[in-house]
């Protein structure tokens, strides 16, 4: 609710950023490979850049929300091989998402408010 993404595909000056912020914890990124988003579940504060790449040859997507119900803050392209997208997330919450073509395909990013602990987790 009132949550925003910023959408920085290719924005150097915002990963930059980014990585300072988020300097304690391990790059976010995400591998597709084989039909699945590894890590599938990444937790990061806010205003932290998340890189998808693509290890397969053929084309997936990130899109927020599920099958049923698009969330419709990011919906990105990955066309095959070793291309990237990155997403800002500046504000906290769970940002569930899933690939368009292979909608068994699910991952999620939890955005904790800068002045939380990452490494507090909670199961589902
Ligand atoms: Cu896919």
């Amino acid at each position: 609710m009132g949550a925003r993404g910023i959408i920085g595909a290719g924005s150097a000056l915002a990963v930059t950023v980014a990585a300072l912020v988020a300097s304690a914890a391990p790059t976010p990124a995400v591998d597709i490979q084989v039909f699945q988003f590894q890590p599938g579940a990444v937790e990061v504060r806010a205003g932290t850049a998340v890189t998808w790449t693509n290890r397969d040859d053929i084309e997936h997507t990130v899109t927020s929300g599920d099958p049923e119900h698009h969330g419709g803050r990011f919906d990105l392209s990955l066309p095959g091989r070793g291309t990237t997208k990155t997403v800002t997330f500046s504000e906290p919450g769970v940002y569930p998402y899933f690939c368009d073509r292979h909608p068994s395909m699910r991952g999620e990013i939890r955005v904790n408010s800068t002045n939380e602990s990452t490494n507090e987790r909670k199961e589902r």
